[in-house]
């Protein structure tokens, strides 16, 4: 490709920002036929663009629809094989699916060609105008509790009378929720940090990074992309930039971020909140951040006792919502609304899900906790555990994790195709505890040998926490086929034994 043919393509690209622009015609190659690819492809058939989707793993159903849609489409199921289905096609953009890592040889080549590399979110941005209704994009990330926090966003907009949707990573890709006919008020945006390493332009209403911890470190190569990749979340975002009081990296980020002037920074916490802040005041949670006399009262928005009688009191998921009000409270929702949608909102399967009180002792599947993160949250939230956790590790260390919550543990419960790391750091870092290792290999049989390693240490008062710290793909499915039969073996135990 000459030099100038290049620079056509550029400033094409560079002016294709809306739906009603003339898309027709331009190569796009996209990586990835999974529920994105397929999302992203649609779109642009649909925009009259010429779409070829290179991916590596067959998917008949989806294959069925590009070609009926009138995509092309390539199984490529090397890398090389990929490169050079993208070559012959000679893109002038490639859209890249999040599954595909910074340094994954596709992109790498990707990137160092003459062609633009975009996400998902990044096309969305530009054809956020497709109805005359344009939503406003609430977006959060953050290592843990960006799904509920997304859900319970919405949840709390929608109790506001906006026409709002959760989508992105937490599930429906963007494109499909920006094609609806009616269009939305808000949309409510769950962002890996996958996605946002490939965003250029969004510019949110309002966003939120809701804590920052070690995750991903293999995928962006290092902790500096990784928070690079987050960070991106406040970029020219216009209203409202939620951060963490007890988390200094999102304050950081909000700082060293580029807003919209008259964007504000509005913080959330455990704690009595200081001016534009949320926080917890004598057991309620209450807003100093929108409230017009915010210099000298709060208003509240739920008390910890309410919250309790829901089981949604653990300190985690109080910053959750504390962090939710904040983002519904910038798009001017009422306390009394946020409050309706916080005391009938039921939190998802897996996460922190009390399963119930058996002999005095509480069990509780927490199989979403597949990072350090996400552990050290759940186990905060009990005082003496039976902690059942290992799988895959990804690179990551769980010495401070175990040395830090040695003294709350009465028991560990060692699951995991290979174990030796975990048992080994557990063997330094809380060698008075005991530990029982799971010696199946694999599905259901590894939780019903962990279910009753668990009930023969647990005593009354103590909690069962399935919060395995790790990825489950070494023995299950995925996190929900984990924490699926760690539900099965508990009420199978009990059942037996009642
Ligand atoms: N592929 C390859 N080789 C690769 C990677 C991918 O060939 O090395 C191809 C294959 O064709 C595969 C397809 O890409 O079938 C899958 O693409 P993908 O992994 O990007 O998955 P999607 O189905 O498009 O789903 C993605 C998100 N997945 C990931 O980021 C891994 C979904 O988040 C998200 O809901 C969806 O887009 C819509 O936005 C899931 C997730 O696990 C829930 N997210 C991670 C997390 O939350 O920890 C980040």
């Amino acid at each position: 490709m000459g030099a100038a043919a290049v620079s056509g393509v550029e400033q094409r690209l560079a002016a294709l920002t809306s739906w009603h622009h003339d898309w027709s015609g331009l190569r796009v190659a996209v990586l990835g036929l999974g529920a994105t690819g397929f999302s992203v492809a649609d779109t642009l058939v649909e925009l009259g663009a010429q779409v070829r989707v290179v991916y590596g793993k067959p998917d008949e159903d989806r294959e069925r629809l590009l070609d009926v849609i009138g995509s092309e489409r390539a199984l490529a199921e090397s890398d090389e094989a990929q490169i050079a289905e993208l070559q012959a096609f000679a893109p002038e953009l490639i859209v890249v699916s999040p599954g595909y890592p910074a340094k994954h040889p596709v992109v790498v080549w990707a990137q160092s060609q003459d062609v633009a590399v975009w996400g998902d979110i990044e096309l969305g941005w530009r054809l956020r105008d497709k109805t005359d209704r344009i939503a406003d994009w609430i977006c959060v990330t953050g290592t843990n509790g960006k799904t509920t926090t997304t859900q319970l966003t919405a949840h709390m907009l929608l109790a506001g009378g906006l026409r709002a949707v959760p989508a992105g990573n937490i599930g429906t890709p963007l494109l499909d929720v920006l094609r609806d006919p009616l269009g939305y008020d808000a949309i409510v945006l769950e962002l890996s940090s996958f996605q946002l390493e490939r965003v250029y332009s969004m510019s949110p209403h309002s966003s939120v990074c809701l804590n920052f911890a070690d995750d991903h470190l293999d995928w962006h190569g290092g902790e500096s992309g990784y928070w690079a990749a987050k960070a991106k979340v406040y970029e020219q975002t216009k209203v409202a930039c939620v951060y963490n009081r007890a988390d200094s990296e999102t304050l950081r980020m909000v700082e060293e971020a580029d807003v919209v002037e008259g964007a504000r920074a509005v913080s959330f916490g455990l704690d009595t909140p200081p001016m534009s802040g949320l926080g917890v005041v004598e057991g309620i949670l209450v807003d100093r951040g929108f409230h017009d006399d915010r210099r000298n009262s709060a208003l509240e928005l739920a008390t910890v006792e309410e919250l309790a009688e829901r089981g949604l009191a653990a300190p985690h998921m109080v910053q959750n919502i504390l962090a939710a009000s904040a983002l519904a409270r910038a798009c001017g929702v009422a306390p009394a609304d946020i409050a309706r949608a916080v005391l009938d909102f039921v939190p998802d399967a897996h996460r922190a899900q009390q399963l119930g009180e058996w002999r005095g002792v509480w069990w509780i599947d927490d199989s979403k906790a597949t990072n350090v993160h996400a552990a050290n949250a759940s186990l905060q939230a009990h005082r003496s555990v039976v902690w059942v956790l290992g799988g895959l590790l990804k690179g990551v260390d769980i010495s401070d994790l175990v040395a830090g919550h040695a003294s709350r543990l009465r028991g560990a419960v060692v699951i995991g195709a290979d174990r030796s790391e975990v048992l080994a750091i557990l063997a330094k870092h809380a060698p008075e505890v005991p530990v029982i290792e799971v010696l199946a290999e694999r599905g259901i049989e590894v939780m019903r040998e962990a279910v009753r390693a668990a009930s023969t240490i647990a005593v009354e008062g103590d909690t069962v926490l399935l919060s395995p710290a790790t990825a489950s793909m070494d023995q299950f499915e995925n996190y929900s086929d984990r924490g699926d039969a760690f539900q099965v073996a508990y009420r199978e135990l009990r059942e037996s034994e009642e």
